[in-house]
């Protein structure tokens, strides 16, 4: 099933909240995130007398049952530090689920859609963003798009395949071609790349590539020369240029993070069949 959520935060430092439960949902299992909308400034909403939120919205698949869905984001919600005081009060962070693609839901704990969907601008108008069908009635609420949503860090994805989208054997890349070669470091070059440890280790000497901004994702690497080592997703947000072209170059796990973010994909499809062990996800859905 797919599932529209609206997150929002008016505490703590409301954006980096909004990272980490992006982050924090995507690592549930059994829940993907397709799509993230920009991020949005928001006068609050009912009760007033309170900090402006952020707010976003985010577009899932997932095998869970609604319930069990619930339970995930509430959970999610706790951790994140949200205490449940006053009703519609501050929070640092609140997830909604707005909509889904499928039947209504009617239950004591919950209403699909929300009940106050389409009386909130802020919701409607991030949802409307990654869902361009809906249809819906602006209310006039003070609703602003802000700078620093992970799709406005233009991540590119660089890849190189064969025929059924293998990407590696044995932790090797299947293909070592010239031109493929060529383009990658022409594309990359006195640019950011960012990739996990696996790939450091398919580089020359299994070092960082010159002449480039090397940005590992790792939670066990230590100091590396000639890069920086980021802990979590959240993390690189903080330090990435959105003025800069970011290329996510690998490997399978690192490229399957970061689809839902990414704009572009540099896709070298070699028309040979190799025996890969590892495969490109698939990146058909939001392209
Ligand atoms: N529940 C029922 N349906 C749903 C659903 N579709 N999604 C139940 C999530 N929960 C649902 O929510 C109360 C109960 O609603 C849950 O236990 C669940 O079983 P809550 O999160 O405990 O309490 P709450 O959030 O304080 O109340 P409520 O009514 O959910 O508030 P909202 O609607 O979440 O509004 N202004 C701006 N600008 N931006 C905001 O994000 N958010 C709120 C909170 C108020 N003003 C805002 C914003
Ligand atoms: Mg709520």
């Amino acid at each position: 099933m797919i599932y529209f959520l609206g997150l929002g935060a008016n505490l703590g430092n409301r954006i980096e909240n909004i990272y980490n439960a992006i982050n924090l949902i995507q690592n549930i299992s059994g829940i993907k995130i397709l799509n993230v909308s920009s991020f949005y400034q928001t006068a609050a909403w009912g009760v007033k007398n309170q900090p402006d939120f952020i707010n976003a919205a985010v577009k899932i698949e997932t095998e869970l049952n609604p319930e069990k869905l619930l339970d995930e984001l509430q959970e999610t919600e706790k951790i994140s530090g949200r205490v449940r005081r006053e009703k519609w009060g501050a929070r640092t962070l609140d997830i909604d689920i707005l909509l889904s693609d499928g039947e209504k839901i009617e239950t004591e704990r919950l209403t699909v859609p929300h009940k106050f969907l389409y009386e909130r601008d802020f919701a409607t108008i991030p949802l409307a963003e990654i869902f361009p069908e809906f249809k819906f009635e602006l209310k006039g609420d003070e609703v602003k798009k802000i700078f620093g949503s992970p799709r406005d860090f233009n991540l590119k994805i660089v890849a190189c395949t064969d025929k059924n989208f293998g990407l590696g054997r044995n932790g090797n890349l299947l293909f070592h071609l010239d031109e493929d070669l060529k383009n990658f470091h022409d594309l990359t070059i006195n640019h950011t790349i960012i990739y996990g440890r696996k790939t450091l280790a398919t580089f020359p000497g299994q070092k960082p590539l010159e002449s480039r901004r090397n940005i590992i994702l790792s939670r066990t690497l230590k100091n590396i020369d000639g890069a920086e080592i980021v802990r979590s997703i959240p993390e690189l947000w903080k330090i990435l240029n959105p003025d800069e072209e970011n290329f996510v170059v690998g490997g399978a796990k690192i490229y399957e993070e970061f689809l839902p973010f990414a704009s572009e994909i540099f896709l070298t499809q070699v028309y040979i069949e190799k025996n890969p062990d590892v495969f490109m996800p698939d990146f058909s859905g939001e392209f």
